[in-house]
């Protein structure tokens, strides 16, 4: 089978339409473009002196790494010049980032995760980044307003993550399907490795951080013992949710980030993270749900905000919601 290109994949995604403009494939492709920086530096991290932390508490109150402000700086840096873009918020910003005059506006909005996992960046361990792409409402060239921004994640275009592991890949849908695409170190590219990707209806692994156990209420701890007791699930942890989520992805099974008693809202965030993925599973034939009900039906009530998530094979999801709503 001769190679196709993620180039080649989106034009031809393009073609067939109607409702496709240059400007989207463009954003990709400088989305790709930053994703190829960052995988560069990571895959030279320990001769490079980008590990460890800058000492520095961000938004979220989590300590800050250095990769992540390399990441997030690439980012912020090739998006704003893509000219499809009008708005931009990362993990890493407290606010809205709006495109500066000098630059051409476009009419989408970027939401990302530089670096997803960047904890395990030290350890050698696989991290990502993560990325959800709207549409904006208002009229084009206007001040994008935050409203416009917090659209619950059944109205994202697109959404994905490049995956910087033993091999770099791009997993990305637009609506039409997953697609997972493999960079090729030698061509530069990243080639269509994985095309319609579907995740199994049951899983066979498991993934939660159970050490806070003592932490969660009831629907939590029934929900873990649900998976614990049953017969061919084995437990997987990476504590990098794009790692976690794609073995989920790939091989079935769910991932668990339950509420606690001193993080009721859970510790992910919907928008850079649950609502993205949650589009992809759904894009999959999968399910991601935050106990109660769908995570793309939920409008996030600012940049930040968190959400509890249950997420992969949708009887595996399917079965934890029915555990949380005895409680
Ligand atoms: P990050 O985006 O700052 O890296 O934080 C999110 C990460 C997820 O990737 C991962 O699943 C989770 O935090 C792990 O959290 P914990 O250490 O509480 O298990
Ligand atoms: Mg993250």
């Amino acid at each position: 089978m001769a190679d196709i290109t993620v180039t080649e994949h989106l034009l031809l995604h393009q073609k067939r339409t109607p409702q496709a403009t240059g400007q989207f494939t463009g954003l990709l492709y400088d989305l790709i473009l930053s994703g190829k920086s960052i995988a560069r530096r990571i895959n030279r991290a320990g001769l490079l002196d980008i590990l460890g932390g800058t000492g520095e508490v961000n938004v979220q109150g989590e300590n800050v790494q250095k990769m992540d402000v390399i990441a997030n700086r690439i980012m912020l840096y090739r998006m704003e010049r893509c000219g499809a873009l009008c708005a931009m918020s990362s993990e890493e910003e407290a606010d809205l980032i709006r495109v500066a005059p000098e630059f051409p506006q476009g009419d989408y909005i970027l939401i990302f995760d530089p670096l997803d996992g960047s904890s395990n960046i030290d350890v050698n361990v696989n991290v990502g980044t993560i990325f959800s792409i709207l549409r904006r409402k208002g009229e084009h060239g206007s001040e994008v307003t935050l409203k416009e921004v917090l659209q619950p994640g059944c109205q994202q275009v697109a959404a994905g993550y490049i995956l910087y592991g033993p091999s770099t890949m791009l997993v990305l849908s637009t609506g039409q399907g997953v697609h997972g695409f493999t960079l090729d170190p030698g061509v530069g590219e990243f080639l269509l490795s994985h095309p319609n990707m579907r995740i199994p209806d049951v899983g066979r692994y498991y993934s939660v951080n159970d050490s806070y156990w003592r932490y969660w209420d009831g629907a939590a701890r029934e929900s873990l013992e649900f998976f614990r007791s049953r017969e061919n699930y084995s437990s997987r942890y990476v504590g990098a949710l794009v790692a976690d989520f794609h073995r989920t992805l790939l091989c079935g099974g769910i991932y668990m980030y339950p509420p606690e008693k001193r993080k009721p809202e859970g510790k992910l965030r919907m928008m850079c993270e649950a609502a993205p993925l949650a589009f992809l599973v759904e894009q999959a034939g999968g399910k991601a749900s935050d106990g109660y009900g769908r995570i793309l039906d939920r409008t996030p009530s600012h940049l930040h905000a968190r959400t509890p998530l249950f997420i992969g094979s949708s009887q595996d999801v399917e079965a934890v919601e029915k555990i949380y709503a005895k409680y």
